[in-house]
C-alpha cells in the first residue's frame, strides 16, 4: 500500500475534521468518520497483494461488506491531530469476506483500532445505501447546541423537527426529510450502533439524546453541510425558546417554503 497521507479523499478528511475540530463539535477524542471509498479512488494508492497490518475484530458482523474499503477515525484519537498526523489517526481497513474482521492495509500507526462507534457506522452506511447508492459518508460530532437541546426538548422525532424547522427558514430546505432521534443509550455499545442503524433507514440525520448527533452524506462537505445547518437551527432555539415573544416559524409558513421550493418534505411531517 502506498503511502495514503496526500491522497485527495485523506486530505479532504483533513480539512473537514479541522473544521469541526474549531467549530467546537469534537472536543479531545470526541466524534468518529467513517468514508466508504470508491475502488477506482484507491486504485491508484493499491499495489496488488497489499499485506495485511492488522486484524481488528468486530462486534458485530457485516459480510454485506466484504472486500469493501472503508476510512474511518481511530479510537482515542484527536480530531486535533488528525490534520498533522493523518496516519496515526486515520485508518484503511478492508472488511474480510465473512464479514466479522477489519483487516487494517494502512494507518492507526502508533496502535489502536477503529472508531468505537464501528457498528454503527458500518449500520448506517448500510441502511443508506439501500436508500440512496451515492451516500458513502458517516460523521458523528457533539456540537453543543443540539446537545443542550436534548435536556430541555422531548425526544420525539416530528416535535423534534419541527422545532428545529421553526428556528430558521433554511432547515427545512436543507433535510426536508427531518430528524430522528434515539432516546440516551450507552455509547460505543453494540445495542446504539444497531438502534441507530433501524433509524437510518428513515433517517439521514440521526440525535442521540444527551451525545451528540450523526449524519449520513454522498460527501465530506454535504454530510458537514447538514451538521451545521441542524446546529444552526439547536443554536438559535436555545437563544430563544425562553423569550416571552418568540414567534418561529409556523406550519403554515412552513407549507409555504415546502411549496415554494418544491421540496420533498418527509410524508405526515407538516399535517
Ligand atoms: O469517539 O464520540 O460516541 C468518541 C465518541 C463516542
Ligand atoms: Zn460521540
Amino acid at each position: 500500500m502506498k503511502d495514503l497521507s496526500h491522497a485527495p479523499f485523506i486530505e479532504e478528511l483533513c480539512d473537514t475534521t479541522d473544521n469541526m475540530y474549531r467549530l467546537g463539535w469534537n472536543e479531545r477524542n470526541g466524534g468518529n468518520i467513517s468514508i466508504l471509498l470508491r475502488d477506482e479512488e484507491l486504485a491508484p494508492y493499491l499495489e496488488g497483494n497489499d499485506p495485511i497490518l492488522r486484524d481488528l475484530p468486530l462486534a458485530v458482523p457485516f459480510p454485506q461488506f466484504a472486500g469493501r474499503y472503508f476510512l474511518v477515525t481511530g479510537t482515542g484519537k484527536y480530531f486535533k491531530n488528525v490534520s498533522r498526523h493523518p496516519d496515526v489517526n486515520l485508518g484503511l481497513i478492508r472488511i474480510s469476506e465473512d464479514g466479522s474482521i477489519a483487516h487494517l492495509l494502512w494507518g492507526y500507526s502508533q496502535g489502536g483500532s477503529t472508531t468505537s462507534e464501528i457498528v454503527m457506522h458500518l449500520g448506517a452506511h448500510w441502511q443508506r445505501l439501500q436508500v440512496d447508492a451515492a451516500q458513502r459518508v458517516v460523521m458523528h460530532a457533539h456540537p453543543a447546541n443540539t446537545i443542550a437541546m436534548t435536556h430541555i426538548h422531548p425526544w420525539e422525532d416530528k416535535a423534534f423537527t419541527l422545532s428545529i424547522f421553526g428556528t430558521c427558514t433554511e432547515c427545512i430546505v436543507i433535510f426536508p426529510d427531518g430528524i430522528g432521534i434515539l432516546p440516551w443509550m450507552i455509547s460505543s455499545s453494540p445495542s446504539i450502533g444497531l438502534a441507530s442503524a433501524e433509524k437510518f433507514k428513515e433517517y439521514r440525520i440521526l440525535v442521540w439524546a444527551l451525545h451528540g448527533c450523526t449524519v449520513t452524506g454522498t460527501t465530506l462537505d454535504e454530510a458537514f453541510g447538514l451538521l451545521e445547518t441542524v446546529e444552526k437551527g439547536a443554536e438559535i432555539y436555545m437563544k430563544t425558546y425562553l423569550a416571552p415573544n418568540r414567534c418561529g416559524i409556523d406550519i403554515g409558513m412552513l407549507r409555504d417554503v415546502a411549496e415554494a421550493f418544491t421540496l420533498q418534505v418527509k410524508p405526515g411531517l407538516l399535517d
